[in-house]
């Protein structure tokens, strides 16, 4: 087609496609890997919709060896007939407008969400090569996009079938993606939720490169949630689950306490997506559960007096999963993202449905509801006296100036706190290195003595009477669990800083758990840092002035290249053995450092792997390991460290 033949809906197509592109963040969050399977999820959501609406039972997603993927569905097919006002195939039209779901209202395609033609657009727009094989009528069809959704093979029956369904294959764009690589792991976590949520629909994950193939199913789905969710941790009692309709909006709840298990785990979702930042029908389910557990307990004379129990103390050890369907006519969010759920009437709905079952459960299951009031009851009294603690631990009370707090922390001169950084540094020798090194307008340096506690799943009373973690939650100032108010911190970065080898790494993990577990709003705040100390450094040997570091073994191998003959190599097998410069210049200065800014991408899946990794049971860490690690690896790796 040659420029003069633009058609007006040709330039409409190219514009928004184009628009897509140029500004991708707006249409899938980022470009980062969370982006780059964003893509994913808008096709596998299109056919979870088909399969919801009775087609199909079956998606397959296969990750091609080239790093494309194909996801495929049993359904009707995405219909191939031509669209009345344009004339051109629908199926062109969903995949290069954006919102041509909402067109195709008046030939009755229904979608549940609204957002057909968006998602498939995205995706379209964002791939160097997006194919769509249709299934349907006994024919098969084919449609080519490349480069960013441009048409490069229409619509044509390429062959006859007795199949349905559609198959959709892409590859993104790597101009627009810096990692185009898709991790089994995130789409393995996303199917898997899928399944929970979508009881007996088959999602099926295939790797070609490796041959590795999984399927995933359920029968039960949000109880078989709950009880995945807490295969690692000992439960008071069973999984307690209900369905029920409410005001036209499904409910469905699963429930479960676990005794030795401090958090409170509440997942909700809204219309199959997760609702992270919770909402109304989240609030309705806490304030009821809040209140039948009360009313039963003082119907049944169980509290002291005319006290009751906190809605913190009753959540304490309970996971949980709640899922509405609401009709799209009363589907509303708050804020830009889906969030947070804003439809006022699902506050009501879950707490009526929850009022009709939970009470009667109660009633039938009495040595539960007792032994669960007294975990209540005990969760308030450890957490009053730990709040008293607490006001001490953080000194609220007593101006304590930095140098007070502890010894060994060497504090940053500027009060400008949000320019503050805090460095906890493994080991002496390094911390007396980063001392000398630091900026001391704005750095503080906190060395660690030895390997810090494993704080998962432990009471606030143990993180307080640890040495380590009070000497951090003093020196950060801001509190700690449910007494953490991030806008306190002395600190705008914390930056753990600790040996390149396995016991850095360690490290990292236990004040990561700790982070996670009593300070998470700093890591949602992209506040937690990791520093990054090359690995090497390489000299000119009759001039060692000349000197390059290097962070990975390809850095390493250019470096060699570049100093050309008579190089020297020294490998920093800890902080300790660079001087307080080296240290400064490659790992502290602002302005020549390398961090790594910890976030949580996945939050189930950061809950998921920290119980298997972190968790008391040795058993499911174990298997973590044997199916996830690659010894030849880590044998390799020990090798190195020894020579
Ligand atoms: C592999 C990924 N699958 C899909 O993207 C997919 C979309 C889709 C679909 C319909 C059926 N299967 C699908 N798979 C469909 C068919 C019909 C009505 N509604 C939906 C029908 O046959 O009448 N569609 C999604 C959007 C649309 N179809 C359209 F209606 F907008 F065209």
């Amino acid at each position: 087609m040659d420029e003069m033949n633009y058609t007006a809906k040709d330039i409409e197509v190219l514009s928004e496609l184009e628009g897509v592109r140029k500004r991708p963040g707006m249409y899938i969050g980022s470009t980062n890997l969370n982006g780059l399977h964003h893509l994913v999820w808008e096709i596998v959501d299109n056919a979870v919709d088909e399969a919801v609406n009775g087609h199909g039972k079956k998606i397959t997603v296969t990750m091609m060896s080239d790093g494309s993927i194909t996801v495929e569905d049993e359904g009707r097919g995405v219909p191939v007939d031509v669209h009345e006002k344009t004339g051109i195939p629908a199926i062109q039209l969903i995949y290069t407008t954006l919102h041509s779901g909402g067109k195709f209202n008046s030939k009755n395609y229904k979608t549940s969400a609204g957002l057909h033609g968006v998602g498939a657009t995205v995706t379209n727009a964002l791939s160097e090569a997006l194919d769509v094989t249709v299934f349907r009528d006994g024919k098969i069809h084919e449609i080519k996009f490349a480069n960013g959704g441009q048409l490069v093979s229409p619509l044509t029956v390429i062959g006859t079938t007795n199949k349905h369904g559609t198959k959709v294959h892409f590859k993104p764009d790597p101009t627009i993606f810096p990692n185009t690589k898709f991790s089994w792991d995130t789409i393995y976590h996303r199917l898997e939720e899928k399944s929970f949520l979508l009881t007996g629909v088959h999602f099926i994950l295939k790797d070609q490169a490796s041959g590795n193939s999984h399927e995933f199913v359920t029968e039960h789905g949000l109880r078989e949630y709950v009880e995945s969710l807490t295969a690692e941790k000992t439960p008071l009692a069973d999984t307690i689950d209900f369905i029920d309709e409410v005001s036209s909006i499904k409910i469905e709840v699963a429930m479960k306490w676990c005794v030795g298990d401090y958090g409170e785990n509440v997942y909700s979702y809204a219309n199959d997506v997760r609702t992270a930042d919770g909402g109304t029908h989240e609030t309705g389910f806490k304030t009821s559960l809040t209140k039948i557990l009360n009313d039963w307990a003082s119907n049944n004379e169980l509290l002291k007096g005319n006290q009751s129990i906190d809605g913190a103390d009753i959540r304490e050890g309970l996971t949980a999963v709640l899922s509405v369907q609401v009709p799209e006519n009363k589907l509303e969010y708050e804020g830009q993202t889906k969030g947070k759920l804003g439809t006022p009437e699902a506050t009501a709905a879950v707490a009526t449905a929850m009022a009709g079952f939970l009470p009667y459960y109660l009633t039938e299951h009495k040595e539960f509801a007792v032994a669960l009031i007294k975990k209540c009851a005990q969760a308030k009294e450890v957490r009053e006296a730990a709040r008293k603690a607490r006001e001490q631990a953080r000194g609220a009370k007593k101006k304590v100036q930095d140098v007070m707090i502890s010894d060994k922390l060497a504090s940053a001169q500027s009060k400008d706190y949000k320019n503050n950084e805090l460095f906890i540094v493994e080991g002496d020798s390094a911390g007396g290195s980063a001392k000398s090194g630091r900026d001391r307008l704005h750095q503080a340096i906190l060395p660690l003595r030895g390997k810090p506690l494993n704080t998962h799943n432990v009471s606030n009373q143990a993180i307080i009477d640890n040495l380590e973690f009070s000497t951090l939650i003093q020196t950060i100032g801001a509190g700690f669990g449910d007494d953490f108010h991030p806008e306190q911190s002395r600190y705008g970065k914390i930056i753990i800083m600790t040996d390149a080898d396995t016991d850095g790494a360690h490290i990292q993990t236990l004040l990561l758990t700790f982070f996670y577990n009593y300070m998470k709003p700093l890591i949602d705040l992209g506040m937690v840092y990791i520093a990054q100390p090359p690995l090497y450094r390489v000299f000119k040997k009759s001039d060692p002035s000349k000197h390059i570091y290097c962070w990975s073994d390809e850095d390493l191998e250019k470096a060699k290249a570049k100093i050309g003959a008579g190089y020297g190599v020294n490998r920093y097998k800890g902080l300790g053995e660079m001087n307080a410069d080296q240290l400064a210049m490659t790992t502290m200065n602002k302005k020549t450092r390398v961090l790594c800014q910890v976030k949580i991408e996945d939050p189930l899946l950061a809950e998921k792997r920290i119980n298997t990794l972190m968790g008391k049971d040795a058993g499911p860490r174990w298997n973590w390991i044997q199916e996830n690690v690659t010894f030849n690896e880590v044998d390799e790796f020990i090798k190195e460290v020894k020579k």
